[in-house]
């Protein structure tokens, strides 16, 4: 494989290289395999399951059709739910806290190279256009030939809220929005791709702004749906026995049911709106693929379409995402391109936002990245046998604005998923996901999982090291006193949980000096004898 990159971006050598018998199989000395175009397409905060095609009451026929042809990913996740921290992991290909993007404010740091700085040097033309959104300012970065961004969230119309004109930044120069943004930011995807010389391979990558709140559809779909209450039948409430008393704090506040964004929001039109919103996205998709068929590049290109994250409607009481539960870290991952992808249907591997990067690397036969904590799946897309993850680290550091979701550290393997809050006086969280995918049961204070509990605690804790093998908190700077209102007359705080209510000088009172295992019990025993004996 050292030889690959090598004969994709030295094309000249092609001839050479197939004698000396250092070529992919498929390609031959007549016909030197192509390098794919390929299409990243971002959508802000859409959901697993929020698709025609999953199901979804929401027509979006192009992205099924890629899906129908392409590879679904069906266990796709992110391994922090959180649009800035998320964006730099998918470029980087690195975990949060080896990239240092831990909140919405920090900007990437200038000394990482992301993934499109490869292609660039593979000989890829390269595009950003939309959401850029680490930091603030629009001011065009390394490893894009092409920029259209935007300031932070950006808007949905050509006045923000306060009334000022929306600007976009294209390749420097200050332009005004002028219409709805997901059309606009197509307008320039479409324009960008006509442009090109057809002798390099391109790589765009569409930032949409879409869906994130607040949820604004395009003219032309709002009325469209029906206002449906999620059916959240056997989904967890936020008041089943062990819940966090975190989650049920959140319940009324800004990220909850009872208070969302400190309104009265209905969550049947709420989901409405998100829908309705989505399907300018499919719209774009489809004048994309139109676009590339119209250029000939159709058949050379890979597409995907992702999101940097999940989103909460009702489960546990919430909305929103940052938390470590299924429908916050859990994202689409559809990946199309039948010509160089031999795999095709569903695929269940586990895969993150960390491998998209490599992925792609791979899949065009780039440079990897220097360090990265993600792997590629383009084996499992070429229809290869590979070694696949077994395990992801998920982390999320408490931000002062939004104080209701704690720093959130969780590992999720095939059968179970672990969370640890740091920084917050509450309980862990243990869900058997094969007995209970929709994490309504913690298992944390069930002995029958004791092991299961002390051996993930013990690998989240390793697999949270930084590269120096420290670990370390970091946080932004505070500007005010954040969302912090609760509504009048609403639920008051969380009762703490039974199972830690003790009278004074129980046996277990220094419980907590010793490590969970089988010789607890014994040593509690031990120190309370020694105790006694001293009195
Ligand atoms: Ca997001």
């Amino acid at each position: 494989m050292v030889a690959r990159p090598l004969l994709i971006v030295f094309g000249l050598f092609v001839a050479g290289l197939v004698a000396a018998g250092l070529a992919p199989e498929n390609a031959t000395a007549q016909e030197p395999l192509r390098r794919p175009n390929i299409v990243v397409v971002l959508i802000d905060d859409l959901r697993f399951d929020e698709l025609g095609i999953f199901g979804a009451d929401v027509p979006t026929p192009a992205i099924d059709r890629l899906a129908r042809e392409g590879v679904i990913m069906t266990n796709a996740f992110v391994t922090t739910s959180l649009c800035s921290p998320s964006r730099a992991s998918l470029l980087t290909g690195l975990a949060m806290r080896n990239h240092g993007v831990v909140d919405n404010n920090v900007p990437l740091p200038e000394n990482l190279t992301i993934f499109p700085e490869r292609l660039q040097q593979a000989g890829y033309r390269t595009a950003l256009i939309g959401k850029w959104h680490m930091g603030h300012g629009a001011d065009q970065r390394a490893g894009f030939d092409h920029w259209v961004s935007f300031d932070g969230q950006g808007n949905y119309m050509p006045r923000d809220l306060l009334g000022r004109p929306s600007m976009l930044n294209v390749n420097g120069r200050e332009v005004p929005q002028q219409g709805y943004i997901t059309d606009e930011l197509t307008d320039y995807a479409v324009e960008w791709l006509s442009q090109g010389e057809r002798v390099q391979p391109f790589m765009l990558y569409i930032g949409h702004k879409g869906v994130h709140a607040p949820f604004t559809p395009a003219q032309r779909h709002r009325g469209t749906l029906p206002a449906e209450a999620p059916d959240l039948a056997g989904l967890p409430t936020g008041s089943e026995p062990g819940t966090p008393m975190w989650v049920q704090n959140q319940r009324n506040s800004w990220h909850g049911v009872e208070f969302a964004y400190h309104d009265d929001v209905d969550l049947a039109e709420f989901r409405r709106d998100y829908r309705e919103t989505l399907r300018a996205i499919d719209d774009s998709v489809a004048r994309l693929r139109e676009t590339l068929e119209r250029l000939d590049q159709l058949d050379n290109t890979i597409i995907f379409v992702t999101s940097d994250n999940g989103f909460l409607l009702g489960e546990h009481g919430l909305i929103d995402k940052r938390n470590a539960y299924e429908p916050s870290m859990r994202v689409p991952m559809i990946v199309w391109g039948p010509a160089h992808l031999r795999a095709s249907g569903k695929l269940d591997a586990l895969v993150a936002n960390i491998d998209l990067g490599p992925t792609i690397l791979d899949l065009a036969s780039a440079p990897a990245l220097d360090a990265v904590d993600g792997q590629s799946f383009a084996p499992l897309l070429r229809g290869e046998t590979a070694p696949t993850r077994v395990q992801l680290v998920y982390e999320y550091y408490w931000e002062f604005n939004y104080p209701h979701t704690p720093t959130t550290f969780a590992l999720r393997d095939e059968r179970f998923k672990y969370i640890q809050y740091h920084g917050v006086w509450d309980t862990e969280e243990l869900f058997d996901l094969a007995a209970d995918p929709h994490e309504t049961r913690n298992l944390v204070a069930d002995p029958a999982f004791e092991e299961v509990l002390i051996a993930m605690r013990r690998k989240l804790f390793d697999g949270l090291a930084a590269r120096d093998g420290g670990h370390g908190i970091a946080f932004s700077r505070k500007y005010n006193q954040g969302a912090v209102f609760r509504r009048e007359g609403g639920s008051t705080a969380a009762e703490f949980p039974e199972r830690w209510s003790r009278p004074i000088n129980a046996e277990d009172r220094l419980e907590h000096v010793f490590p969970d295992g089988p010789a607890k019990p014994a040593m509690i025993d031990l120190l309370n004898r020694n105790i006694a004996d001293n009195d």
